[in-house]
């Protein structure tokens, strides 16, 4: 299979799409696929995980690093950079078996063509380092300027975050890379009176908390050089004079390390000593043990499928994503819906991570299936003061979870298109089914790596907090015999404050079984003195017998609301026609489809896809042709959940397009940019994973029942065999799916820090 996905033109107006799709990282940070001159107008970003600032009364958005890579060329006087002065010829490509994005651009001047080749990876082995190659060629004499350094002026949505940024050079690599360019025979780097052979240095402070930022960064010329540095407000940069041999390639080679004050035992005596060993390592060693470390992840995450190359490349793409993006280097971090590729929904944590990404985890690399969950347990105060501010019991988690698990989500999450006005959302207090998503992926954690010390630290609490969050949700008329929960928004988030939502109340009824069964397991004293045991698990079970949850109608087709099906039944259409504006929203108050039974996502189809087991093939199929013709598919999360349902059904045909849309979210044109005036694009792992579960779980028909794993396989047509590997309960199968049958090889013993 080709690894490789590029672009041989270059288009202004793909400069953001190319940021997100060609993304370089490493769970730590994620450095977006733009170009070294870039400057914030083209949304370059090297977006750090887990830190975030406020400013004044906008968003609390992640941290943008100040840019280590940021780099251009003057040549005979003149600078050459894009989008500014058009190429001759560009290509880009990011080689996603390794994560190594390069670019190479020529330009034409008024003396010959001069080009520039470059390539970075954020490294695999060493999360906090970053490396690059730089190399310029002319095909006449060309007087270059050769500009690098630190560019603090980043791209933010919501910012400045930088209330300062402070920038020094260092000489703190110097004696070492002298060394190291003895030892290995190479030329010295040669330069003026006032060269810098040191590193250079900025620090940047936050707003709110006073975090810092530093990013430090070397460089090293393979040729002779001048040397002079040049520090602006928010610059500090290198200017490297020389004039070129017809022909002749000069190369730089730049490492860089970024840490936070966050980062436990960081310093900058530290980030010094890992610069001069990059240094004395070079370029190529870098590179060879990143790919390596690639490699290893690859060998059991690598899904291969003979008979359709497409669909391999388009799912294996899926999965660099969101391997790029695992909080490998953390015991108890999540992921923000939109990966490590900006500050778009405010670099928070969804229900999108244990509904959508968990299982790729837990089938590949079960310690960071662990630390996704364990962010939940230690986010549980947040959800408790949540939970309380809205006048209910136990744990209700943010809609859009940060540290701490503080809710980031705005009241007034949209902004009205015709009146610039922020307009009043409800999905903070009203998608009461996040909770559940916790509950959900602790269980599925537990199932299927039988690790318990998940719940002893923490999860059981988070799941009896959980129940006791629904059960004080819920309401019983006086002559009624079931609960409700009312006013809520499910999935589907075009109607909000609607009651009894189908997927909210199945989920409700899970969380009330699933606390209700660990209590009646509870060993542990301690536990059992903290909760009036028996009285709990009574309670739990009488919320689980007689939740209300609707039942198919005569058609078949289970309501997604009480009076959905009152509802104008206008087609997609019809409903698309009635925009007067494209960026309008379609839901809240006023929304085109808030009246209608357009839906945003998947709702019904993602509960029945959840307890396909309790419903005959018929409703499932049934409820699957209603409502998809229904579906906006206005979310990256809608298309793997009809996927993933047409699958249960016995129709890989119909699941096949679907797969292939979440497969590609991020590798096709069109996917959406905006709700209202706020800007949503950037990567889609929630997509990435649900393309995971359906080739290993849909067409795969993967299964873990009580530690087995079991295979029902529904390949689409032209697939001939799928290969794979999957972990369960500390072991690794070799899979192999084939029109015959499916062959499941246990291959040993799963190394693991938790497990
Ligand atoms: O979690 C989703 C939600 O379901 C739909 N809007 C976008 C969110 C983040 O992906």
């Amino acid at each position: 299979m080709n690894w490789v996905i590029q672009e041989n033109k270059f288009c202004e107006e793909q400069i953001s799409r190319m940021g997100n799709r060609m993304l370089c990282g490493n769970g730590y940070l994620g450095i977006r696929g733009t170009l070294e001159e870039y400057r914030k107008e083209q949304m370059p970003a090297i977006n750090l995980a887990g830190i975030y600032d406020q400013v004044g009364s906008g968003w609390r958005e992640p941290l943008n690093a100040p840019n280590v890579l940021y780099t251009y060329i003057v040549v005979d006087g003149k600078k050459y950079t894009l989008p500014e002065t058009e190429p001759l010829e560009h290509h880009m490509e990011l080689d996603f078996r390794h994560g190594i994005f390069s670019r190479e651009t020529s330009w034409k001047t008024d003396r010959g063509i001069v080009t520039v080749r470059s390539e970075h990876f954020a490294c695999r082995d060493e999360v906090h380092r970053i490396a690059m190659q730089y190399q310029v060629t002319a095909d006449f004499h060309a007087e270059v300027e050769l500009y690098t350094g630190i560019d603090g002026d980043v791209w933010d949505i919501h910012g400045p975050h930088y209330d300062t940024l402070e920038s020094a050079e260092e000489q703190g690599c110097s004696q070492m890379q002298e060394a190291a360019y003895e030892n290995q025979g190479r030329s010295q780097m040669q330069g003026a009176a006032h060269e810098n052979q040191g590193c250079i240095r900025m620090r940047g402070v936050t707003h709110e908390k006073g975090d810092t930022v530093d990013a430090l960064e070397t460089v090293t010329a393979d040729f002779p050089c001048e040397r002079h540095l040049a520090a602006g407000e928010k610059e500090i940069l290198r200017r490297i004079t020389f004039v070129t041999e017809i022909g002749r390639s000069y190369y730089i080679e730049k490492t860089a390390v970024i840490f936070t004050s966050k980062d436990e035992g960081w310093n900058l005596q530290r980030a010094h000593r890992m610069l001069q060993e990059s240094k004395v390592a070079g370029y190529d060693a870098l590179k060879e043990s990143h790919c390596r470390k690639w490699e290893e992840k690859w060998a059991v995450s690598e899904v291969e499928i003979d008979g359709d190359e497409e669909a391999m490349k388009a799912l294996n793409y899926s999965i660099y994503h969101l391997l790029s993006i695992a909080p490998t280097h953390a015991s108890n971090m999540s992921i923000p819906a939109r990966g490590l590729s900006g500050q778009t929904y405010k670099g928070a944590v969804f229900w999108d991570t244990e509904m959508f990404m968990l299982d790729f985890f837990l089938f590949t690399d079960p310690d960071v299936a662990r630390s996704l969950m364990k962010y939940r347990v230690d986010t549980l105060d947040g959800a408790l003061e949540k939970a309380a501010h809205y006048g209910y019991e136990g744990a209700f988690y943010a809609w859009e979870s940060q540290e701490g698990g503080f809710d980031a989500c705005s009241d007034y999450n949209v902004t009205d298109v015709f009146t610039g006005r922020p307009q009043r959302t409800y999905f903070k207090d009203k998608q009461y089914h996040i909770s559940a998503a916790v509950v959900y992926g602790i269980m599925r954690y537990t199932q299927v790596t039988g690790d318990q010390t998940l719940l002893q630290e923490g999860g059981l609490k988070t799941v009896i907090e959980c129940a006791n969050f629904y059960y004080s949700l819920l309401l019983k008329k006086a002559a009624g015999d079931f609960y409700e929960i009312r006013d809520v928004i499910g999935p589907d988030e075009y109607h909000e404050r609607v009651n009894n939502n189908a997927y909210t109340n199945r989920m409700a009824k899970f969380v009330f079984q699933s606390a209700a069964k660990l209590l009646k397991n509870l060993e542990s004293e301690a536990a059992g003195q903290e909760y009036q045991v028996d009285e709990l698990i009574h309670r739990f079970e009488d919320a689980a017998a007689h939740i209300y949850l609707p039942k198919p109608d005569q058609d078949g087709v289970i309501e997604q609301f009480d009076g959905y099906s009152r509802l104008e039944d206008a087609s997609l259409d019809e409903v698309r026609s009635r925009l007067l504006h494209e960026k309008e929203y379609w839901g809240g108050a006023y929304g085109v489809a808030a009246e209608t039974k357009v839906i945003k996502q998947a709702d019904v189809v993602t509960m029945l896809n959840l307890f396909s087991q309790e419903y005959e093939p018929e409703i499932l199929k049934k409820n699957w042709e209603y409502y998809e013709p229904r579906t906006e598919h206005g979310s990256s999360l809608s298309s793997c959940m009809y996927a993933m349902l047409a699958c249960k059904c016995n129709m890989p045909q119909k699941a096949y397009p679907f797969f292939m849309n979440s497969a590609r979210a991020d590798l096709k044109d069109g996917g959406k940019e905006w709700a209202g005036l706020v800007y949503i694009g950037g990567t889609h792992p929630a997509a990435a994973g649900g393309a995971y579960m359906t080739a290993i779980e849909g067409f795969g028909g993967i299964s873990v029942e009580d530690g087995t794993v079991r295979s029902a396989a529904v390949l689409p047509e032209g697939w001939n065999k799928m290969k794979f590997h999957i972990c369960c309960r500390n072991i690794r199968y070799a899979v192999e799916v084939g029109r015959q049958g499916t062959k499941i090889t246990e291959e040993g013993n799963v190394h693991s820090d938790a497990l």
